[in-house]
C-alpha cells in the first residue's frame, strides 16, 4: 500500500490542551499519513484529519504540490496576473473595474476571477489528491466546485485604520445562519460551505495573512463585537490568544469550513506578495452554477462534472474515483 506523509498543523490542538494557562501558541506539527491511490481507505478523510477538522474547523496540508509541479502552477498564476488585457482568453479579468497594464500585480488587493481555469495545472489543483478524499467526505460524496478565484495581495502603505473589528473577522453563520450546516453522522463529517486555499507564495510568521478562531465553526453564540481591539497601528488587532495566524508555504492547502470565524492580518512584507487560489465548494444540490459558459467550456470533462449542479440522488462519475486524472 502506497502512502505519503503529510504534515498537519496541530497548533490549535495545543492551545486547547493548555487552555487554562492561555499560553501563546507554539506551532507544532505531527506527521500524519495521507493515503494515496491504491489504498482502499483513500476515499475518505483519515482519522487524524477528521479529528483535527472537527475540533478546530480547519486543516493545514503541507507540501500538496512541490518541485517542478509547484513551479508550473506559480508560473501559470503569474501569467494570468500580468496578462495584457488584449491577450486574456475570454471570460478572464480582475474583479471590479478594468485595471491598466501598470496596475496588474500592482494594487493592494486584486481578485483575478476564475483563476483555477486559466491553465490546466491550476485546474488540476481543484482535485489534488491531498484534498480529494476530504472534499468527498465533507460534501457527503456530492462535491460541487463553486468558484476558484486567484487572489493577489501586496503591502498597502495607505491602508486606513479601523475603529472596530480589526482583521475583519467573519464567518458564514454571521451572514446567512439559515443556510449553514455542520454535522457528524456515522463517523463522518458533513459541512455545506467549504473553502480550500491553495498557496502559491510563502507566508512566514510575522508576515500577516489569514487568522482563525479554532473551534468557532461550532459556536452557538454571536461573536462579541469588541472581541478584538485595534492594536498600535490601528489596523491589526492587539495580540490575543483567541486567534491563530496560519502560515502556509507555497504548495500548501488551508482547508476551512466557512463557518469558522476568520479574518486577515495586514500583509507586511514590502518585497513579496501573497498569492493564493480561493477554491469554494458546496454540495452539488445547493445553489446554481454561476460560472460563465465560456469558462465551463474550457474545462476538462472531469472538472466540468465537478462544477455541475445535480440532485442529491445523483452520483457523479468523478466521485467513484479515489484519485482524479485530468486528460489533457
Ligand atoms: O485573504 C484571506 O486569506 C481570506 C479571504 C477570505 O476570508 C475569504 O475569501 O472568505
Amino acid at each position: 500500500m502506497f502512502q505519503t506523509e503529510f504534515l498537519i498543523n496541530i497548533n490549535a490542538v495545543d492551545q486547547f490542551s493548555r487552555k487554562e494557562e492561555l499560553l501563546p501558541a507554539v506551532t507544532k506539527y505531527r506527521k500524519i499519513k495521507f493515503a494515496k491511490m491504491g489504498d482502499t481507505s483513500s476515499d475518505m478523510m483519515n482519522h487524524e484529519q477528521r479529528y483535527l477538522f472537527d475540533m478546530t474547523g480547519y486543516l493545514h496540508i503541507e507540501g500538496a504540490v512541490t518541485g517542478e509541479k509547484l513551479k508550473s502552477v506559480q508560473e501559470a498564476a503569474e501569467r494570468y496576473i500580468y496578462c495584457h488585457p488584449n491577450q486574456r482568453p475570454p471570460g478572464f479579468e480582475p474583479r471590479g473595474q478594468e485595471l491598466s497594464v501598470e496596475e496588474l500585480g500592482n494594487r493592494p488587493l486584486i481578485r483575478y476571477q476564475h483563476g483555477f481555469a486559466f491553465d490546466r495545472c491550476l485546474e488540476e489543483l481543484t482535485v489534488n489528491p491531498s484534498i480529494w478524499p476530504i472534499l468527498k467526505e465533507l460534501t457527503s460524496d456530492m462535491p460541487r466546485l463553486v468558484s476558484g478565484t486567484l487572489s493577489y495581495e501586496q503591502y498597502d502603505p495607505d491602508r486606513p485604520p479601523v475603529e472596530k473589528n480589526p482583521a475583519g473577522l467573519h464567518c458564514a453563520r454571521e451572514g446567512r445562519y439559515w443556510y449553514t450546516r455542520y454535522e457528524v453522522k456515522n463517523g463522518r463529517i458533513f459541512c455545506n460551505d467549504l473553502v480550500f486555499f491553495f498557496y502559491l507564495t510563502d507566508v512566514n510568521p510575522g508576515d500577516g495573512g489569514l487568522i482563525v478562531i479554532p473551534g468557532s465553526h461550532k459556536s452557538e453564540f454571536d461573536r462579541p463585537e469588541g472581541l478584538l481591539k485595534p492594536g498600535p497601528d490601528g489596523i491589526d488587532p492587539e495580540s490575543n490568544p483567541v486567534f491563530t495566524n496560519l502560515t502556509p508555504k507555497a504548495g500548501d492547502f488551508l482547508c476551512i469550513s466557512e463557518l469558522l470565524t476568520h479574518g486577515v492580518l495586514r500583509w507586511k512584507p514590502k518585497d513579496r506578495s501573497r498569492q493564493f487560489l480561493i477554491l469554494r465548494y458546496r454540495p452539488q444540490y445547493e445553489g446554481k452554477v454561476s460560472l460563465p459558459q465560456v469558462i465551463i467550456d474550457r474545462l476538462t470533462p472531469e472538472i466540468q462534472e465537478l462544477v455541475s449542479a445535480a440532485s442529491y440522488g445523483h452520483t457523479k462519475e468523478i466521485v467513484k474515483q479515489d484519485a482524479i486524472t485530468l486528460n489533457y
